[in-house]
């Protein structure tokens, strides 16, 4: 089915739905079962009464079928049949005039109109519609530990694979004894683990920075909780058997595409240190919160590195390799560290453990506040360890301590709540700063670097109260 959009016009003295029975004649035309007897699909109408105009959104086959339907319309004056697009795959095609992207690699891959619009649909913010990149809704974050799958953050650097799980495999090569073909049905007969992990953009923050650097503008919502299972790295590693030489295992993403610094088409790669990828928290993820991997979160398998920016959590996993030296892919030189200039030395640290950080998710600044008690709510995590503490000042007041709420969890954000009093009306500024067990707090201003990675600077938000409501 195609899209189309119908205009019909008419003279002011011809109008047709001025004669009863042929306003009713052409209501019983437009009615759903009528519709359905031609093979099209209104999904939408609208009359500009003072232009004489109609306007229709259609589907149908092809324009033939459209215009075959619209006779009536025809007969009664002028008639103009556009083919259209949704606003989805014009964005994600660059604009009106672009055609729409072409598949690079010989991947099949998901349609990336339909990607944009299941993710509006599903109240993310959308950054960029291709590839896809969207936000969480921070007001979206209310309650649970973990999010539903449809609200989990996105960030993509290729269009998305659609991988054929009958026919997908996981190689693992290199420096191991045993090279290991696996299929789905390898994996989940293998030992499973269930694990609740935050993943969190390095770039989480980056339009907060000034003076503003290049790359997706994230506001906070680059983050997300969810329980992953699947098969802890360490199983398939030890079943390769790692030889001697092996000192980084990398990870291979089936999504593919072309960057400017390099030539030809690279995949989507990262490694870990054979150490931090022997940890036995490290998961070659099948499931999300229970149901098999969403395409976009990559399906079928895909890394989780708990505590790490989520870089490291490669999607749409379709190799494994071990390597004796150390990995110099895109993803892994090019980008995905701080760069600093220290007493005029570039410095460089790769981006690795989330940087402890508090986010305000309840009031929301738009939100419609009154003097008296105000619940303060959000959640905190840390990579380095779990979080001792979150503190919130009102006003610039003195920091208090909120209630940790729920379990202490090693891999996942946990809750806060203050309930504090706001007495007057006016602009009241919130705060709220975490510390962690290991003693790591939030700075007072974003720590600026070249890439625009790890800013958690401490939120403050501005709450407009108003006059409480006086009983009369
Ligand atoms: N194969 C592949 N894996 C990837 C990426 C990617 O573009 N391709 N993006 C990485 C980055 S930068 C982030 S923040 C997380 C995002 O995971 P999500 O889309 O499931 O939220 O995936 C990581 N893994
Ligand atoms: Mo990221």
């Amino acid at each position: 089915m195609a899209l189309f959009v119908v205009r019909h016009q008419h003279d002011a003295e011809r109008c047709p739905a001025g004669n009863p029975e042929t306003g009713a004649m052409l209501l019983n035309h437009l009615s759903r079962p009528n519709v359905s007897r031609h093979g099209v699909l209104i999904q939408g109408e609208a009359v500009v009464r003072d232009e004489h105009t109609l306007f229709l959104i259609v589907e149908a086959g092809d324009e033939g079928q459209v215009r075959e339907f619209m006779q009536p319309f025809a007969m009664a004056g002028s008639l103009d049949v556009y083919p259209a697009s949704t606003c989805a795959r014009v964005v994600a095609s660059g604009g009106c005039g672009a055609p729409m992207p072409v598949i690079e690699s010989g991947v099949d891959a998901v349609d990336p109109e339909e990607a944009c619009q299941r993710a509006i649909e599903s109240g993310l913010v959308v950054h960029r519609a291709h590839p896809l990149n969207c936000e969480t809704s921070i007001p979206a974050l209310i309650g649970g530990v973990v999010m539903p799958n449809a609200h989990f953050y996105v960030r993509n650097h290729f269009q998305i694979p659609r991988l054929d799980p009958a026919t997908w495999r996981l190689e693992v090569g290199g420096l191991v004894e045993r090279p290991l073909s696996l299929g789905l049905r390898d994996l989940h007969t293998m030992r499973s683990q269930t694990l609740v992990v935050t993943l969190e953009c390095a770039g989480n923050g980056r339009a907060r920075l000034s003076p503003p650097v290049e790359g997706e503008k994230w506001d906070l919502g680059a983050v997300s909780t969810a329980e992953w299972t699947g098969v802890p790295l360490v199983e398939v590693l030890d079943r390769a058997g790692v030889k001697p030489g092996g000192r980084e295992v990398v990870f291979r993403g089936a999504d593919s595409g072309s960057v400017g610094e390099r030539s030809g088409t690279i995949h989507f790669e990262r490694s870990l240190g054979l150490a931090d990828a022997q940890d036995s928290e490290v998961l070659l993820a099948y499931a999300m919160n229970g149901e098999p991997l969403p395409v976009q979160h990559g399906y079928p398998l895909r890394v989780i590195v708990p505590r790490w920016y989520a870089v490291s959590s490669v999607k749409w996993l379709s190799g494994i390799e071990v390597i004796g030296e150390s990995f110099a892919g895109h993803y892994q030189s090019d980008a995905y560290f701080f760069e600093y200039e220290r007493d005029g030395q570039v410095v460089r640290e790769p981006a690795t453990l989330q940087r402890v950080r508090a986010l305000i998710t309840e009031p929301r600044a738009a939100d419609s506040l009154e003097p008296g008690d105000l619940a303060i709510r959000g959640v905190a995590w840390s990579g380095a360890s779990p979080i001792a503490r979150v503190e919130v000042s009102v006003d610039g007041g003195p920091w208090q301590e909120s209630r940790l709420v729920g379990d202490r969890n090693r891999h996942s954000w946990q809750w806060w709540e203050l309930i504090t009093r706001i007495e007057r009306a006016g602009t009241t500024t919130v705060r709220a700063r975490a510390t962690d067990l290991a003693g790591r707090t939030q700075p007072d201003e974003p720590p600026w670097n070249r890439l625009g990675y790890g800013n958690n600077a401490i939120q403050e938000l501005t709450l407009r109260i108003g006059q409480p409501v006086t009983a009369r």
